[in-house]
């Protein structure tokens, strides 16, 4: 008989109820659960990759070791590759010191209960400063923002997307990626809500996106250029006196210092950068004051560029001037059934700015790790303090880092190399050994992370969908095995050992959970919650300031003296148009059916027409003679790479688009389905110099680009030879 098992989708930040049929360890279908009180019944065509996933016959379900990495791999028992890795790994911190292992650690983090409990814990116990995560190549400019304002690394509001009447999306894309720092499963369905109560959608991004398609109002923006967009309405609002702090003005501080700093940024003053006119900037500010309620909103596209942190800022900024921070139908905090902030401070992960610089480049430390795009540095430059050996958790830096080839050769350097995954990808390739947790469906899971960023409270626990097949590990279980070799010191006899570790594995993460869960503020337990396993509703989001504020005095720092000395800095720079040249700014994108590098292995998902398209402006391409569906060469910098054009007036003029994670071209893969569609790599043209200043996020916006028609003759571009064959 098949059973139906209510669960959650982990794939995105939507976190969609779902319900899984499934026969003698066979799904058979997966639907959306009308009763989950967020989603109610949404799914997106992603969720039937959890299956495809589950079923896939690349997944590896045995470890994979090689003493050699000019060997072939072989499979391996859990003790015989562990050991291996926990031996190896431990050797090069007793021997090289512990910098000498960095470690990465990437998305899927964030959608694991077990790696949130125990592995976030496990990597800054390795006290290592070669620690790296996706957090530098995506949110940290919203982190270092919100620290500097409200004195804690995850207090980042949400916005009350269901009951305000203005919402300005700026380099966000939501109806695709469907919400990020924002869980709100069916964004569709909330953005015509929104719509039918009067409301308005404003969106300012490079490309008119899937979101822009449902906007009032569109405006083409010229990448990297948001910091002077906002600078203005700021500008626009306190010449004008729209600035309305409401109950959070006696609790700010700087907002005078503030005003000063913005004078030059009239919206005559920054339209040439930008490319929106002074008339738009100016009726977008006080559009915003004037709305019973309104809400800014920014994430990718704000953040990974060159003022990424300073926009993150100054969009704060605009919520709080205008009366939004922390108001109904604004920007919100949220009360999450499990303080996982509280939880990190306790266990000192996520703090700290600044603290060191990093040994090559001297780029500043955030919140105990280093930027992504330093890590080829740290391994190729000889020195004290050099890696020699990587540890990656759930990512695939090779193609999400900037500048990939490079990071790519690099990893070819490294003594040794092992890596938590389910598959051999253009990362693992690199490795001695791999190591591959359980599916996302043999799992329990609980949004720890999401929850902190829903727009509504809620909680909700679901059981593994299917049972763990024998002799397989979870995530958490492959990093507590590690760290008894890495965390014990080197001559621990080996009962010891064993005896630590088999007391180490009897917390689990539902343990942590029930706990965290009893200690919360609305006092509940994981058994309250497999009592209701559609979710329970835990009300719309309420005002939280002051008491959830991290700052000395419970203040907000509306003039963080690095942000503010970052505004001055762009002020001289207000007027210089870069001289014209032959250069396009490439900037990335996101498709409903594919999720960052890893979902290309499903058939269902990758089929249909090709999706690693360059979109060019006609009148750019015309003048380049190129045509549409034919093949341009796109150089960078630091790359080239040969790519199919899309012609479209769908991208502003000047700028062109290549969506990331693809580029499955190396030798030595074992992923089929993605080797048949493999696309190329939009991180071999992005640029490991080009970075967001204050925080050292990868600067992926506004690339600059040489496109022209690739000859026949041109031989294929292709990544980088394969690098043990
Ligand atoms: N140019 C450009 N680059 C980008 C971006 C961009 O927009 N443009 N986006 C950036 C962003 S926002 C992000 S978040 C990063 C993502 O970058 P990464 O996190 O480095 O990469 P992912 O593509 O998410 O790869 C996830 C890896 O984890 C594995 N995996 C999946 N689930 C699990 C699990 O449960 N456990 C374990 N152990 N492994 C698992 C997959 O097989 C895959 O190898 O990319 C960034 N890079
Ligand atoms: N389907 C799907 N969903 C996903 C993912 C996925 O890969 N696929 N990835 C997940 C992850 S890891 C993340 S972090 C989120 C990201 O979520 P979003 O930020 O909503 O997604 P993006 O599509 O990267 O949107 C960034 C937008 O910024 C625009 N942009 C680029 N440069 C600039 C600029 O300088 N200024 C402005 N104003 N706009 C600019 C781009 O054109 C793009 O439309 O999505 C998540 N959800
Ligand atoms: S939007 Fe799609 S991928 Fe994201 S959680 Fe929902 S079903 Fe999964
Ligand atoms: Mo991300």
């Amino acid at each position: 008989m098949a059973q139906h098992a209510l669960s959650t989708c982990t794939l995105c930040e939507a976190a969609c109820g779902i319900v899984v049929t499934h026969h003698e360890g066979q799904v058979e279908r997966i639907v959306g659960d009308e009763k989950d009180p967020q989603s109610l019944g949404y799914i997106c065509p992603k969720a039937i990759a959890l299956a495809d996933l589950h079923h896939d016959p690349d997944r590896l379900r045995r470890p994979l070791v090689r003493a050699n990495r000019d060997e072939p791999f072989r499979e391996a028992t859990w003790a015989e590759a562990l050991r291996l890795a926990g031996e190896q790994l431990a050797n090069v911190q007793h021997t090289h010191g512990r910098d000498a292992l960095a470690v990465y650690y990437g998305n899927p983090v964030a959608h694991n209960l077990g790696l949130l409990t125990h592995g976030l814990a496990f990597t800054r116990a390795l006290r290592t400063r070669n620690l790296y995560s996706a957090s530098s190549a995506d949110q940290f400019p919203q982190m270092l923002a919100s620290e500097r304002m409200y004195g804690h690394f995850g207090l980042i509001p949400v916005p009350d997307i269901d009951r305000t009447q203005y919402l300005l999306v700026i380099g966000a894309n939501p109806i695709v990626s469907n919400g990020s720092i924002m869980t709100a499963p069916d964004m569709r369905r909330r953005i015509q809500d929104l719509r039918a109560r009067g409301g308005r959608l404003v969106v300012l991004d490079p490309r008119r996106t899937e979101t822009a398609e449902l906007a009032d109002e569109h405006h083409f923006v010229r990448p990297g250029t948001d910091a002077f967009v906002l600078a203005s309405m700021l500008h626009v609002l306190v010449q004008e006196g729209r600035v309305r702090l409401g109950p959070l003005g006696p609790i700010t501080d700087g907002v005078h210092a503030v005003g000063r700093a913005l004078l030059p940024f009239s919206p005559d003053a920054t339209a040439s950068q930008t490319g929106l006119s002074a008339e738009v900037v100016t009726r977008l500010a006080r559009d915003f004051a004037s709305q019973s309620s309104s809400v800014a909103y920014g994430r990718l596209g704000l953040c990974t560029q060159e003022h990424g942190t300073l926009a993150s800022w100054l969009l704060q900024l605009l919520n709080l001037f205008a009366g939004r921070l922390d108001a109904v139908g604004g920007a919100m905090f949220t009360k999450p059934a499990f303080d996982l902030l509280g939880l990190l401070e306790r266990v000192g992960v996520g703090q700290g700015f600044d603290r060191w610089r990093t040994r090559v480049r001297g780029l500043r430390e955030i919140a105990g790790e280093s930027p992504v795009a330093t890590l080829a540095d740290e391994i190729e430059t000889p020195g004290r303090g050099q890696v020699r050996a990587l540890l990656t958790i759930a990512g695939n830096p090779v193609l999400s880092a900037p500048n990939g080839q490079r990071l790519d050769r690099a990893l070819r350097g490294l003594d040794f190399v092992v890596c938590v995954d389910s598959y051999l990808n253009e990362t693992t390739r690199h490795a001695n050994v791999i190591l591959p947790p359980v599916s996302q469906l043999e799992r329990g899971h609980y949004d720890l992370a999401l929850q902190v960023f829903a727009v509504r409270n809620g909680a909700k626990y679901s059981p593994p969908v299917l049972q763990k097949s024998p002799g397989s590990l979870h995530d958490w279980e492959i990093l507590t095995h590690l760290s008894a070799w890495l965390l014990l010191p080197k001559h621990t006899p080996e009962s010891l050992r064993t005896a630590t570790l088999s007391a180490a594995l009897k917390v689990t993460p539902e343990h942590i959970l029930d706990a965290g869960l009893r200690a919360g503020p609305y006092k509940l337990t994981l058994d309250s919650l497999r009592k209701n396993p559609h979710g329970i509703d835990l009300g719309a989001l309420t005002p939280r300031l002051p008491s959830i504020l991290g700052t000395p005095r419970k203040r907000i720092r509306a003039a963080p003296p690095r942000c503010l000395s970052e505004l001055s800095r762009l002020a001289v720079t207000v007027h210089d148009l870069e001289p014209a040249s032959d250069a396009l700014l490439l900037v990335g994108r996101r498709h409903l059916r594919s999720n960052n590098s890893w979902l290309h292995n499903s058939h269902r998902l990758v089929k249909g027409p090709e999706r690693c398209v360059l979109l060019v402006h006609p009148e750019d391409a015309l003048r380049r003679g190129i045509t549409d569906k034919s093949l341009a060469t796109v150089k960078s910098r630091v790359g080239e790479v040969r790519v199919r054009c899309a012609l479209t007036d769908e991208i502003m003029k000047g700028v062109v688009s290549l969506p990331h994670g693809w580029g499955h071209t190396h030798a030595g893969l074992r992923m089929g389905v993605a080797q048949a569609h493999a696309g190329v790599s939009l991180n071999d043209l992005t640029d490991d110099l080009q970075l967001d200043r204050l925080s050292g996020t990868a600067g992926f916006s506004a690339v600059a680009v040489v496109v022209s028609p690739a000859s026949q003759q041109d031989p294929p571009v292709l990544p980088s030879e394969a690098p043990h064959e």
